[in-house]
């Protein structure tokens, strides 16, 4: 059951971040495909939603250091 999503996150200020909220966030065991824009501030996730869900990423992100924000 692959899902995608993709959550706006505020606090990035360099390139470098994204890539610290994309390493962040494939940790997690459902992680499929994990890209993190910093032009545009969203990580795109396809995940397994039987074995992660949006709030797991979210708190992904914010183990990253940086803020989830709500999904538009
Ligand atoms: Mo860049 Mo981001 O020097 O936490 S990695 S600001």
């Amino acid at each position: 059951n692959l899902r995608e999503v993709s959550i706006p996150i505020s606090g990035m200020t360099c390139a470098s971040c994204a890539a610290n909220v994309e390493k962040s966030i494939k940790k997690l065991e459902g992680a499929q495909d994990v890209s993190v824009n910093f032009a545009t501030e969203k990580a795109t996730v396809v995940y397994d939603a039987n074995a992660t869900r949006i709030s797991e990423i979210k708190q992904a992100i914010e183990k990253a250091g940086y803020k989830p924000l709500e999904i538009e």
